[in-house]
């Protein structure tokens, strides 16, 4: 049916005697529609995608390139007068998610919807999705981000459970999305949420009551956990995402035929990160319940469960104080004791126990022991957990182990976002790259051919002038479209460095001030949010915005170098952001970043990735050849020997290097001092000379000279398109239905 047809018999009107927000409206109806009359078939053996997050960011356009009908409507729209980046506009982003991983969960479940696996997600139905990022004074504040209206894309469904803790049950209610394959069926992401959530407790910014579970439960994703009770608020979420999950799991595969001895047959289980672990226990009390006995139980679950890791910052590793559990899931600790008991008497070495010494309980070693595979999420991190993090339980079970390098959907970051890169690709090798990426590589026939090496300059600086308007309308900053962009998006963490780009930038500066100017300018942006209670995070935030002052200010600076920070970086930013980047900031510290994800984005859209030997960037730079990215900084086998020796001494590279003591010490200057706080510059100094915890100093040197080395071949537009056409053509294996593909095959074992 034709949208204008169905605009007429649903509300008697024509397109153009619609408002953007009722067509908004009805393009949701329409995709509901149609979306019902896909379900996916439901074959015996299902995937239940367990996840905290799922950052799915805007849904309308996406669903309507799965449906295939984007293009139809966008021209009937267009017929009548209407935009449909307009219509848009009314949707509020669901930032359901901090980062990576949850992002990652968003795309994954798009890729088996278009694989037609037979797979739902099951997560939260946070009120407030992640805060909602404003500067004042150059420092972020947080306000809550209220997402829900009347009409949306979740469907509430009949299915409730009850959801026991200590002293009192609480129900849950399943709320649907529809997941709609490219030209496939559709799946389910399952959000529970509490009945008895109550909006009006939230106080000034993202305060609010953290006892009152009953009201609070679903209110924020991931509320702050700096304190006690905002930390066995987490584990309440926790445990009432599983046990509503595991519910579910149950019903469904007993409906099927199951007699529960038989689970894994029915039922797979994917537990992304250890924010779903408690679905492990909470399976084997209610097996026991339904009356297995508890060994059987424990192999049934066992036999259902898979765990990905995702970090390996120790700080970032749940471990709960038994003290915890037993206040808010007592039916719980017998489960866990009975499974800490197997380990002890099997395995006579307390870096395995699930309990340790300090009556503390290791979420990921749950995981590690009664799951069926442990995957990391790029072959370097993947390689660390064997033989560093994890290697104890690697000597164990080294058939539990694998990877699953991480991928992105091709229809959000390349279809969506950069609809005219998709078509010059289309006319060039046609649209089965749209299906099965690797057929990208059929790009570098044209790497010789000046035309399409033309046609790619030209949609680049078409990126670049719409990510001009945008940044123009939305945050009233004006950048040069004829600059280099340089952009580093990502949460901010100083593993992540940061704190290094920001240091170049004042290198930078003093250089320009010294009177050595760019050849070509230079626009430096960045986005990031940083958490709340991470104050060292935030003193970063407040050096950049500092940065953009100072140096937008500056006249004899700011027509050669430019800062800024987008405000409230989100998925929707990103989508602006990523196909108008020229240089892709992926500088963590070697060993650090599991994986990144936005280095695959960038790359697609024909960005050149300056970045460490660090997660996915070292298969990035396998695909594409030392001469098509810039690589710099000490491998992650220097790093993790540095600091096992303990020998890294920031002060030593302060006061021996001039060009890193003349950047650091500006940081407290009188320039930034006339801008900034004086307290937060001053600590973020002092915490650099002190510790700089993720060495930036010893790859200072090499960044500057590797960064100014892209800088100068980006003047050379001939040799630079070509490496531009190069990252797009070996991009095909970052698509996350070749990860998808893998998960099935080697863990998953659906039938499609
Ligand atoms: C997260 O986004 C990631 C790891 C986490 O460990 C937590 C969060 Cl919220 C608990 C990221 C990794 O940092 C990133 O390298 C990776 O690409 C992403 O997960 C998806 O695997």
């Amino acid at each position: 049916m034709k949208f204008s047809e169905f605009i007429k018999t649903e509300y008697g009107k024509s397109i153009s005697e619609c408002t953007n927000e009722e067509l908004y409206y009805a393009l949701l109806t329409l995709t509901k529609k149609m979306a019902s009359g896909k379900q996916h078939g439901n074959s015996k053996k299902k995937l239940y995608y367990i996840s905290a997050e799922f950052l799915i960011g805007k849904l309308l356009s996406n669903n309507l390139i799965n449906l295939g009908i984007y293009d139809e409507v966008k021209e009937e729209l267009a017929q009548n007068g209407k935009n449909i980046c307009e219509i848009e506009e009314f949707e509020k982003e669901p930032s359901l998610g901090n980062g990576g991983l949850g992002r990652l969960a968003a795309c994954f479940i798009d890729s088996i919807a278009t694989l037609g696996l037979n797979g739902d997600g099951v997560g939260l139905n946070y009120h407030f999705g992640l805060f909602r990022q404003v500067f004042e004074n150059n420092m972020q504040t947080t306000v809550p981000d209220p997402w829900l209206t009347e009409k949306s894309w979740l469907t509430k469904t009949d299915v409730t459970y009850d959801i026991k803790f200590k002293g009192m049950t609480v129900k849950s209610r399943m709320y649907d999305i529809d997941v709609i394959g490219y030209n496939n069926t559709s799946n389910k992401l399952h959000l529970f949420d509490v009945e008895s959530v109550d909006e009006s407790i939230v106080e000034d910014g993202i305060n609010f009551n953290k006892e009152d579970i009953k009201k609070n439960l679903t209110l924020f994703l991931y509320p702050d956990d700096s304190d006690e009770a905002g930390r066995i608020l987490r584990i309440y979420q926790q445990y009432f995402m599983v046990s509503s999950a595991a519910q579910l799991i149950l019903d469904e595969c007993v409906a099927k035929g199951c007699n529960l001895h038989d689970l894994s047959d029915y039922v797979v289980i994917q537990i992304n990160d250890t924010h779903p672990t408690m679905v492990i226990p909470e399976l084997i009390r209610l097996l026991v319940e339904r009356g297995l006995e508890m060994d059987e139980a424990i192999e049934a679950v066992t036999k259902s469960c898979a765990y990905t890791n995702h970090t390996i910052l120790a700080e970032a590793l749940e471990k709960w104080p038994i003290y915890y559990l037993k206040k808010a899931v007592p039916q719980l600790m017998p489960i866990i004791e009975v499974l800490d008991d197997k380990v002890r008497r099997k395995y006579h070495n307390q870096a395995v126990y699930i309990i340790d010494g300090e009556e503390r309980v290791h979420m990921a070693h749950i995981d590690i022991h009664y799951s069926s595979s442990v995957n990391g999420v790029a072959s370097l991190h993947t390689e660390i957990l064997k033989n560093n993090e994890l290697h104890h339980f690697y000597e164990i079970y080294p058939e539990k182990f694998n990877n699953k390098t991480n991928g992105i959907t091709f229809r959000r970051w390349l279809l969506h976002c950069n609809p005219q890169l998709t078509e010059l690709i289309t006319s060039l090798i046609g649209d089965g790259f749209k299906k099965d990426a690797m057929q990208l590589e059929k790009l570098l026939d044209y790497k010789n051919d000046k035309k399409v090496l033309k046609q790619i300059l030209e949609i680049k600086s078409a990126k670049k002038m719409e990510l001009k308007k945008a940044l123009m309308e939305k945050q009233n900053v004006t950048i040069n479209e004829n600059s280099i962009f340089d952009i580093q998006i990502k949460r901010l963490h100083e593993y992540k460095r940061q704190q290094l780009n920001a240091l170049y930038v004042i290198h930078k500066y003093l250089e320009i001030k010294a009177g050595k100017k760019p050849s070509t300018p230079i626009t430096v942006i960045f986005g990031a949010k940083a958490a709340p209670a991470y104050i060292i995070a935030q003193d970063i935030i407040h050096l950049i915005l500092c940065l953009q002052q100072l140096i937008n200010n500056d006249p004899e600076v700011s027509p050669y170098l430019n800062v800024v920070m987008v405000e409230n970086y989100n998925v929707t930013w990103a989508e602006k952001l990523i196909p108008a980047c020229d240089i892709s900031e992926q500088i963590s510290l070697a060993s650090k970043e599991a994986s990144g994800t936005g280095n695959m984005k960038f790359m697609l859209n024909g960005a050149l990735t300056l970045g460490t030997e660090d997660g996915a960037n070292v298969e990035i730079h396998e695909l594409v050849g030392d001469d098509n990215i810039y690589i710099f900084g000490d491998s992650s086998d220097t790093v993790v020997e540095r600091y096992a020796q303990g020998s890294y001494n920031a002060a030593k590279y302060y006061n021996e290097n001039a060009a890193i003591k003349e950047a650091v010490d500006f940081i407290i200057g009188e320039e930034l001092k006339a801008v900034g706080d004086k307290e937060r510059l001053e600590r973020l100094f002092n915490e650099l000379v002190s510790k700089d915890w993720f060495m930036t100093f010893p790859d200072f040197d090499e960044y500057v000279k590797t960064r100014e080395q892209a800088y100068a071949d980006y003047e050379n537009r001939e040799e630079w398109v070509q490496k531009m056409l190069v990252n797009i053509a070996k991009a095909g294996y970052f698509s996350s239905d070749r990860t998808i593909e893998e998960y099935n095959r080697d863990i998953w074992k659906l039938e499609d």
